[in-house]
């Protein structure tokens, strides 16, 4: 089986209104979230799908690198949403949900979301995503939202360092899986998802992205760029923000960072 996508296949069976009407696919990219900026920047419709086989500069956030080798699902869509800067941020928990359920629907296996933007498949991290904005002042131009699932390929090929936390579909379902229907899934719950958090806000969207999301209640350690605490992570705000309990019973609202869940304190819940 190709590592490629039939997008004609898949421009067949795709069910979604806007989302992925316009498919474009390469074999190797620098970094899909790039070359959907440039094509955002040439006028693209909202919706617009860049997908690449492989990524040469596969990027995570703070320009972290996100290793992306054949067999991966890599794509970033052009989003046109009339939204202020802040509130298009909470774009990466919507899409956070729709690969969620997308995996929970496809796939037998124990989905969480892991604040910010991670989603993990059986307590390790399958797919991580990078959502980035073009702004004028307080006016959206666009999003660029860059989705990197680890679909068909074992992860014992990312680097070493990497897995402890990684895994891929391959590695947890022991075998290959349809990159037609990932994809086509994913759109189709992500329209979803785009369409609720458009037009009843982002409360809905926190609810059921919290079904999925163990951590809360488990001690984490949480890493800012500047700061380090320990503590319970118990809620994530109405505008994202993780909230920290700490030791001496005093809550942090974090707003960007990594957690690391402490491996005693993680419990899991029913997805
Ligand atoms: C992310 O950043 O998790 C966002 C990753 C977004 C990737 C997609 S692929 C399509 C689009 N085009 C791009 O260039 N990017 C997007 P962050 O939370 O900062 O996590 C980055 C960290 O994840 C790295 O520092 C590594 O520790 C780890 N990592 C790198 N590659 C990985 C992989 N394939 N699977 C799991 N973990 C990985």
């Amino acid at each position: 089986m190709s590592a490629k996508i039939n997008v004609n296949k898949l421009a067949e069976e795709l069910h979604t209104k806007h989302l992925g009407k316009s498919i474009i696919f390469s074999s190797a990219v620098g970094s899909t979230n790039d070359w959907a900026k440039e094509l955002a920047i040439l006028g693209a419709q909202d919706g617009t799908v860049a997908i690449a086989e492989t990524q040469t500069h596969g990027r995570g956030r703070l320009n972290r690198k996100w290793v992306s080798p054949r067999g991966g699902l890599w794509l970033s869509l052009v989003l046109r949403p009339k939204l202020r800067p802040a509130e298009a941020s909470r774009l990466v928990f919507v899409c956070g949900l729709a690969v969620a359920e997308t995996l929970h629907q496809l796939y037998d296996l124990r989905v969480e979301t892991k604040w910010p933007n991670d989603v993990l498949a059986n307590g390790k991290k399958v797919c991580g995503i990078l959502a980035e904005m073009n702004t004028k002042g307080e006016k959206l131009n666009y999003v660029i939202l860059g989705i990197g699932i680890n679909a068909n390929f074992k992860v014992e090929i990312l680097p070493e360092q990497l897995l402890e936390n990684a895994t891929s579909l391959k590695t947890e379902l022991c075998t290959r899986i349809s990159l037609e229907q990932l994809l086509k899934t994913l759109l189709e719950r992500l329209e979803n998802a785009y369409a609720l958090f458009m037009n009843q806000g982002f409360d809905p969207i926190l609810k059921e992205w919290k079904k999925y999301a163990s951590f809360l209640g488990s001690q984490v350690e949480v890493t800012t760029t500047t700061e380090k605490w320990t503590g319970t992570a118990f809620d994530v705000d109405d505008d994202g923000s993780l909230m920290l309990k700490l030791g001496d019973e005093t809550t942090r609202r974090v707003m960007a960072g990594d957690i690391q869940i402490h491996p005693n304190k993680h419990e899991t819940n029913s997805h």
